[in-house]
Formats: C-alpha cells, structure tokens, sequence
C-alpha cells in the first residue's frame, strides 16, 4: 500500500457534494489534493479550508483542457496516485421527453469524460507501476432507472469499461474501484438535465434524505485502502441492487409507470 503522506490524489466535481468531501477528506490524511471542477470560488474555499489542496479549475468536457492539465501535472508531481472521476450529471426526465442532445451530453460527462482523464494518465501509471482509479457511478449503473434513462445507461457503460480495465491493469499494480453511492444529500437534483436541457433546480425528497457526502467520502477512502472492486454506499435504496439480482421479475414490476 502507499504510504499517505507520499500521495497525490486527484479529483474532479471537487466544487460540491461528494467531490468536495472526497477532497476534504483526503487532504486531511496529509494528502496534496488537486481539486477540479468549472467553478473556482468553492475550489478557492475548500483550498482555504485546507491547505493542502490544490485548486485547478477545469471543464472535464474539455479535451484540449484536460489535455493541458493532465500535462501540467504530470511536469510538475510527476504522476497521480488517487485519481478520483466524480465529476457527473443527473437527468430527470422520461426517455419519450429526452432530447438526443441530452442523451449525448450526460454520455460526455459522465462516461466519455472520466475514461479520456483515464487515458490521459494511464501511461504514466503503468510506466510507475502504481495508481489507483477510483469512478464514482450510481446504484443506477447496476439497474436502469425510469426517469433517468440516460443518467442510467452512463453510468452503466462505466461498469463495462472500468471493470475491463481492472483487469487489464491489475497484474501492473494498478488498482481500479467503481462507487455506486444510493441517495446523498447534495446539490445533484438541482443541476440534473430536463429533457429540454434545462436544469431541475429542485431539491428531490431522495436526495434530501439521503447519505452525508462526508460519510460518503469516508466509505471512499476505505474502498481504496481495502482496494475494494466495488463499494456500494447508501440507504435502502441499496436493497435494490440485490432485489434487480435475485428477484429480478418482482423487481422489473415494480419499477413499472414510475419516473419523473
Ligand atoms: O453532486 P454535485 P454529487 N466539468 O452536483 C461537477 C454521483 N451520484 O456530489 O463544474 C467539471 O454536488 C460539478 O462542479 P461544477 C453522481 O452521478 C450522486 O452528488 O463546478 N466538473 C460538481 O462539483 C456524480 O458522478 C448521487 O458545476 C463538472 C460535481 O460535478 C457524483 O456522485 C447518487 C462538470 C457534481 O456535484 C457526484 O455528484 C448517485 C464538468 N463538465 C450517484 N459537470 C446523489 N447525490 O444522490 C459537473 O447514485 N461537474
């Protein structure tokens, strides 16, 4: 295992929720943390929380900034230890309602978008023979969900991506661990895409009820310790990852005519 003090993690959607505890969290076990997402302001109050992270502002849909970044950081730590792709965005809308664009625009952020910052790095990881790739998904990346037939179908394309590449790395050392959090309470609801495109902006009950983003990040951090495949973290909401695998038929019932 790496020694803590040595490490440098990465992480992405660092502005708010999970990302930002995720963030906190590491910087506290003495980690240098660079912490990135569209919106500097949070990114300047979480570096100002906690000295040891690192603001670096960043559009993850952006494959020449990605591509400028990625370089910076390689130059100036010389490799990422913790990369942590939790940048994401939900949908609340019935595929009938859902424009194309939106189908392809949470595609972008939420799978195309962590599997090109994968790439970007993998070469040095492999070259250090060590790295550890941490996805946050969904319990919606292991059942599809009305009302988020996109959001489901991205998270779902991660499971098939990342669980290959775990395979692939794991005789080099690397470690890859996918996160499939249930309801936690952050600003998720608020920015999830309408069909049109427009943003929710609501707080959903689920979401306001749901899981601290700190406790969260903590079952995170053991994922990666424990370098856990999977780590399922949330409420009851949980019961229906393992209803979808052994009673798949009540299951399928009882989604039927729900979503937004
Ligand atoms: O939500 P939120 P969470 N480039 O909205 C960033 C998954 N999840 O913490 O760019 C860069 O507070 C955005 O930053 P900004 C979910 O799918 C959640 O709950 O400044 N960053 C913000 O920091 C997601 O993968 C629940 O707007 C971009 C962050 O993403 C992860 O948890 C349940 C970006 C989103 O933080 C974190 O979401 C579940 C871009 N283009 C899975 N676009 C839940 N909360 O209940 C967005 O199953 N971001």
């Amino acid at each position: 295992m790496l020694a803590p003090m040595s490490r440098l993690v990465w992480v992405t959607g660092a502005s708010s929720g999970i990302g930002a505890a995720v963030a906190a969290a590491y910087a506290d076990t003495g980690a240098t943390v660079l912490a990135s997402a569209r919106r500097d302001a949070p990114l300047r109050a979480l570096a100002a929380a906690h000295p040891s992270v690192v603001p670096l502002p960043l559009d993850v849909t952006d494959q020449a900034a990605v591509d400028v970044a990625v370089a910076d950081v390689l130059k100036r730590y010389g490799g990422v230890d913790v990369l942590v792709l939790n940048a994401g965005l939900g949908q609340r809308a019935k595929a009938v309602y859902t424009d194309l664009a939106v189908d392809r625009q949470l595609m972008e952020v939420n799978y195309f978008a962590p599997v090109a910052m994968t790439k970007k790095l993998l070469p040095s990881m492999l070259a250090r023979g060590r790295g550890h790739v941490v996805v946050v998904s969904s319990v919606v990346g292991k059942f599809g969900s009305p009302g988020r037939t996109a959001y489901s179908a991205s998270k779902h394309a991660l499971h098939g991506f990342y669980d290959g590449l775990r395979a692939e790395v794991y005789p080099d050392g690397l470690r890859v661990t996918l996160v499939c959090p249930g309801y936690v309470r952050t600003e998720f609801s608020l920015t999830a895409l309408h069909g049109d495109g427009s943003a929710h902006g609501v707080m959903d009950p689920g979401q306001e009820k749901g899981l601290a983003p700190e406790e969260v990040a903590q079952a995170i951090l053991r994922g990666v310790r424990e370098e856990r495949n999977e780590v399922l973290v949330g409420g009851v909401e949980l019961a229906a990852v393992h209803a979808k695998r052994f009673v798949p038929g009540l299951f399928e019932r009882l989604l039927r005519g729900r979503g937004t």
